[in-house]
């Protein structure tokens, strides 16, 4: 069926060439992590990006990440981050509290700097879940999150640029 509504569409490109990517690795559960990062850099590679656009971090476990990828966000050599790591659930409430200031702490540092970081952080109930997410039944989840990287590396970049947001000339903004 032929759209007549056809609005304008801002979109991100998968080539990686050009970009700058920063990646943060938690050591802990380094078996599955270890295979996300290679997935991640795997996946900018074949997208064009230069190995020595690409800078890996480690850290010692997930609620690392935040601060990690803060710091690297606020030096504005990078255009977007992945931030890799694996919980798995143990037998106390370690694994609730680790998994949610993760998540809430990489939501607040992009939303401060303005520097896209991807969740690439595996919250699982079994070691066996989290191997299907690290090459195997379910993939490679670093390699899906370097492709999101790459491509909110370019929105950013359009957005930025882009006057969307700005009143019209003469015209100010309704408070
Ligand atoms: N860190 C993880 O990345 N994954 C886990 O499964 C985990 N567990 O289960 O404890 C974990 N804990 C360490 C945590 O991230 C911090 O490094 C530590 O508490 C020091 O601040």
């Amino acid at each position: 069926m032929e759209e007549k509504f056809q609005p304008g569409k801002i979109t991100g490109e998968l080539s990686a060439a050009g970009l700058h990517f920063g990646i943060v690795v938690s050591r802990f559960n380094s078996f599955i992590t270890e295979r996300l990062r290679a997935a991640a850099e795997d996946a900018l590679e074949r997208a064009g990006a230069q190995s020595k656009e690409v800078h890996v971090v480690h850290v010692p476990g997930s609620f690392e990440l935040p601060l990690a990828a803060k710091k690297l966000a606020a030096t504005g050599k990078y255009d977007a981050l992945i931030a890799i790591g694996c919980v798995i659930r143990g037998e106390t409430s370690h694994y609730d509290y680790v998994c949610s200031e993760t998540s809430r702490g990489l939501q607040l540092a992009q939303m401060d700097t303005g520097i896209p970081i991807m969740f690439c952080v595996l919250t699982c109930d079994t070691l066996e879940q989290a191997i299907d997410r690290a090459g195997l039944k379910g993939g490679n989840k670093g390699f899906d999150a370097a492709l999101a990287a790459i491509e909110m590396a370019h929105l950013s970049r359009k957005l930025r640029g882009s006057q969307t947001n700005q009143p019209p000339a003469g015209k100010p903004r309704r408070k």
